[in-house]
């Protein structure tokens, strides 16, 4: 079956969440990063400040040559942590099967998700769109039926771009892409098979198979399955998720706490059908309501438990409804796991990425 993996990557992420946060960053080069002075390294700039020449890692000093009105901020990991949190949250709507290779970076395999009519272009369209919504930064998405593809995808229109290769296209694709942009293609193996006269996978199809496997060992092989757009790597999720939990806004406000229960089965059918996805192991601690007044002010309540039943929410929905007399926005529903489980904490594996 053809796999549809979307890779999901921020536009100029810390920068972005600073120019987010304070207006007076808008739309002039500035960076993240160590004060010049203090011999400082630029974390990342804006595209602004790209436009000089300045990159991530190079020397804070070095950037304020290329350009003498950079603004460099120093970094606020908190809220980089927050927005890579929430990011998540909303992939997770889509599937479960996520892997996060950064903060701001992530593969998701949407093969069974069946919103759009699985569409992975119109999923990772709306991806980008609810992110923008709600965390205010724009994100790059590329789609296609492996990994490397995907991650290549990504990067091809940014900022704020989505690139699909769909299947039918990789041939068209593939030939004159750089083997630089393959995974595992650093500075030293570009330059070696620079020297053997690869530098697109056109080169290494067309470059004696076995020879190649001589110079470069399983990497070779590895190298000759890439060029022609074969990566069975499969999506690994590497987060223990801490809770699983649905909401939904309502397009008319809801008047009373009956007319809250009756909501509920719709709220706890979505819940129970996004945990029988769940492939890791888990075990239910708490259950609790999120319930957001017409004045935008919210609130929580949780109960322990070891399930999601209907009995506890229907109380916690009362409860929650009534700590204020305003109509209700927003009802949300959910689950926190126990973190303790022994099974549970083996699920975090690395991936040779
Ligand atoms: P990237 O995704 O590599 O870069 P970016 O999001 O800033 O820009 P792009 O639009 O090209 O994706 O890295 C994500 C964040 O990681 C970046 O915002 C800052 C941090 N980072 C560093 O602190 N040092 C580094 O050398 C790099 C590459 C990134
Ligand atoms: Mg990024």
């Amino acid at each position: 079956m053809t796999r549809k993996i979307i890779h999901i990557d921020a536009d100029c992420f810390y920068a972005a969440i600073e120019m987010r946060d304070d207006a007076s960053l808008r739309g002039r080069p500035m960076a993240v990063g160590g004060h010049s002075k203090r011999r400082g390294v630029i974390s990342t700039c804006n595209y602004e400040a790209r436009y000089f020449g300045i990159h991530s890692a190079m020397s804070s000093a070095h950037a304020m040559r290329l350009c003498p009105q950079l603004i460099i901020v120093p970094g606020h990991m908190d809220r980089y942590r927050e927005a890579s949190e929430a990011m998540r949250e909303i992939f997770y709507d889509y599937t479960e099967l996520v892997e996060p290779l950064s903060l701001d970076e992530a593969y998701l395999d949407v093969s069974e998700c069946t919103r759009h009519q699985g569409s992975a272009t119109l999923i990772a369209e709306e991806i980008r769109q609810r992110i923008f919504n709600k965390i205010h930064i724009t994100v790059s998405a590329g789609v296609a039926n492996c990994k490397f593809l995907a991650k290549i995808a990504s990067d091809w229109k940014k900022p704020n771009g989505i690139f699909v290769i769909s299947p039918n296209k990789v041939n068209e694709f593939l030939p004159t892409l750089s083997v630089k942009k393959l995974p595992g293609v650093g500075k030293v193996t570009t330059e070696k098979l620079k020297r053997i006269g690869i530098e697109t996978c056109a080169d290494v199809k067309n470059y004696n198979h076995l020879a190649l496997c001589k110079t470069f060992g399983i990497f070779g092989q590895r190298l000759y399955e890439l060029s022609k757009g074969i990566d069975d790597r499969e999506v690994k999720p590497s987060r223990i998720r801490k809770s699983l939990s649905v909401e939904r806004t309502y397009p008319e406000d809801i008047n009373s706490g009956d007319a809250c229960l009756e909501r509920l089965p719709d709220l706890l059918s979505e819940l129970f059908r996004r945990l029988e996805k769940i492939s890791q192991p888990y075990k239910i601690s708490k259950a609790f309501v999120k319930v957001k007044f017409n004045d935008f002010t919210s609130t929580t309540i949780e109960r322990v438990g070891t399930s999601a039943r209907i009995i506890d929410y229907r109380e916690l929905l009362v409860a929650a409804s009534k700590r204020k007399s305003l109509p209700v926005r927003l009802l949300g529903i959910g689950v926190r796991f126990l973190q303790e489980n022994p099974e549970f904490m083996q699920l975090d594996f690395f991936d040779d990425r």
